[in-house]
C-alpha cells in the first residue's frame, strides 16, 4: 500500500504526532544480560558508562527520536553525585541527555525482606536515603524523571505483614517527594509478582496510585506494559490514569508469558496500538493533557543490542503513527450513535494501514535516514564496536552493570 491511500488530512496527523514523539532508551539495554539461569554475552555489548552513552547517542542519530538515556544510579553512577561532572561530558559528547533517574533498591543482600517496606528500620532507613539520593543526582543532572520500581514482597502467606508494609513504603516516598524540586517527577512502577511470588507491596496500578497520591503532588504512576497478569485490559488502566491526571509514563516492552522483556510490539502490536490510541483520544478530546514519558524497558539477551533498540523506536513510531491514523471526532460520533461495525471498522482499519512510507517520508524530510536499521548496518558501528569490545566481553560479568 502506498501513502497515497492515506488522506493527506490523515498524512498531516502523522507528521504532527511524531514531531511531537520521543522515546527514551535505557542504558542497561546496552549492556550484558541474561535469564535466572544464565548470561549471555555479546561482543558488542557495552561494559561501561561511555560505551552506553556512545551506543545511546548512535541510536539518537539514526532515529532523531531518542533524545535521553535512562541511568541506574548502581550500575551508571556507583560514586552517586560525584558521577555527575563525568555523565555531562558524556551527554555533550554523544548528543543524548541523561533521562530518568532509577534507583536501584532490588540488588543488594540486605534488600532480600525488602527495600523501604522491610521490617527493619535501619534497612528502609538506607533504602530511604538511596531513592533521595537519586532526587538529588536527578537536580544536579537536571533530568525530569525519578523513576522507582520498588520490588519488595514476600514469598508465603502469613511471614510480612501486608498491612504495615503499606504504612512504611508510604513513609519513605513521602520523605522522598520532600527533596524533589519543582520540574521533577517521582514515577511509581508496579508489578504483580516477581521477584517476590506470594505478595508484591507495589502489585498493581491501584497500589501505586495510593502510593503516589500519598508521596504528593508530583508522584505520579508508571505502566510497564508487560507488569500485568494476562489479559489485563492495560488501555482501560491507562484511561482511567489519565482520568485522574496520575498517568506518569510508560515502560514499554512485550511479553508472551511474564516479564518477558520482548521487543515492543513483537507479540502484540494491536495492545501498543491499543494504548496509543488512548493518548490520542485524550489529546484530542481533553483539556490541559500533558503526554506522558514514553521509555523503554527492554533486555535482549538473543538479538544484537544496537539492532533491536532501533528495530524497538522504529515500532513504536509506526504504532503511534498508525493510532494517529484516526479522526478522532469521527470515531466519538459513531461510538456516541452506536453504529459498532462502523466504528470498529474505523479503528481496525488505522490498525491494518502501512504507515511506513509516510514515516520514512517524515524522516526524510527532517534530514534522518529513511530506514534507520538499514542505516545502521550500512554504518559498520556494530562491527566497529564488536571490535573494539570483543575482548572485554569474552570475559564473564557477575552483575548487570
Ligand atoms: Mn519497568
Amino acid at each position: 500500500m502506498s501513502s497515497n491511500s492515506i488522506s493527506s488530512a490523515a498524512q498531516s496527523r502523522i507528521h504532527q504526532a511524531l514531531d511531537a514523539f520521543s522515546i527514551e532508551i535505557p542504558s542497561w539495554g546496552f549492556s550484558n544480560t541474561g535469564t535466572r539461569f544464565g548470561k549471555f554475552l555479546q561482543p558488542a555489548a557495552a561494559t561501561n558508562i561511555e560505551e552506553k552513552f556512545a551506543d545511546g547517542g548512535e541510536v539518537n542519530r539514526l532515529t532523531g527520536a531518542t533524545p535521553t538515556l535512562a541511568l541506574h544510579v548502581l550500575w551508571d553512577l556507583p560514586n552517586g553525585v560525584a558521577d555527575v561532572a563525568k555523565i555531562q561530558e558524556l551527554a555533550k559528547t554523544h548528543n543524548i541527555r541523561p533521562g530518568s533517574i532509577n534507583p536501584n533498591v532490588f540488588q543488594e543482600p540486605e534488600y532480600k525482606f525488602g527495600s523501604i517496606c522491610n521490617p527493619s528500620a535501619e534497612v528502609r532507613q538506607k533504602a530511604t536515603q538511596h531513592l533521595i539520593d537519586s532526587v538529588e543526582i536527578g537536580k544536579a543532572l537536571g533530568s525530569a524523571e525519578v523513576s522507582l520500581w520498588i520490588s519488595d514482597g514476600s514469598n508465603y502467606p502469613g511471614t510480612q505483614s501486608m498491612s504495615r508494609r503499606i504504612g512504611w513504603g508510604k513513609e519513605a516516598l513521602a520523605a522522598a517527594h520532600a527533596k524533589l524540586a519543582p520540574g521533577q517527577t517521582m514515577l511509581v512502577e508496579y508489578k504483580p509478582f516477581e521477584p517476590a511470588f506470594y505478595h508484591t507491596d507495589f502489585g498493581d496500578w491501584g497500589m501505586a496510585l495510593e502510593f503516589a497520591r500519598s508521596a504528593g503532588p508530583q508522584a505520579k504512576v508508571l505502566v510497564d506494559t508487560g507488569h500485568h497478569y494476562q489479559g489485563t485490559n492495560i488501555e482501560q488502566i491507562v484511561a482511567w490514569l489519565i482520568e485522574l491526571n496520575a498517568l506518569g509514563g510508560f515502560h514499554f516492552n512485550d511479553r508472551k508469558y511474564a516479564d518477558d522483556d520482548l521487543t515492543l510490539g513483537s507479540i502484540d502490536p494491536y495492545q501498543i496500538f491499543r494504548i496509543f490510541h488512548e493518548i490520542h483520544a485524550a489529546q484530542a478530546n481533553k483539556q490541559g493533557f500533558t503526554a506522558p514519558a514514553y521509555m523503554i524497558d527492554q533486555s535482549h539477551n538473543l538479538k544484537g543490542k544496537m539492532e533491536a533498540m532501533v528495530q524497538t523506536v522504529v515500532t513504536a513510531q509506526e504504532l503511534y503513527a498508525r493510532a494517529a491514523l484516526i479522526d478522532q471526532a469521527e470515531l466519538a460520533s459513531l461510538q456516541d450513535s452506536c453504529q459498532l461495525i462502523a466504528a470498529e471498522e474505523l479503528f481496525r482499519g488505522a490498525f491494518w494501514t502501512d504507515v511506513r512510507p509516510v514515516v520514512q517520508e517524515w524522516r526524510s524530510e527532517r534530514g534522518l535516514p529513511a530506514d534507520p536499521l538499514a542505516e545502521l548496518y550500512k554504518s559498520g558501528y556494530v562491527e566497529r564496536i564488536a571490535a573494539e569490545r570483543g575482548a572485554k566481553n569474552a570475559v564473564g560479568q557477575s552483575s548487570y552493570a
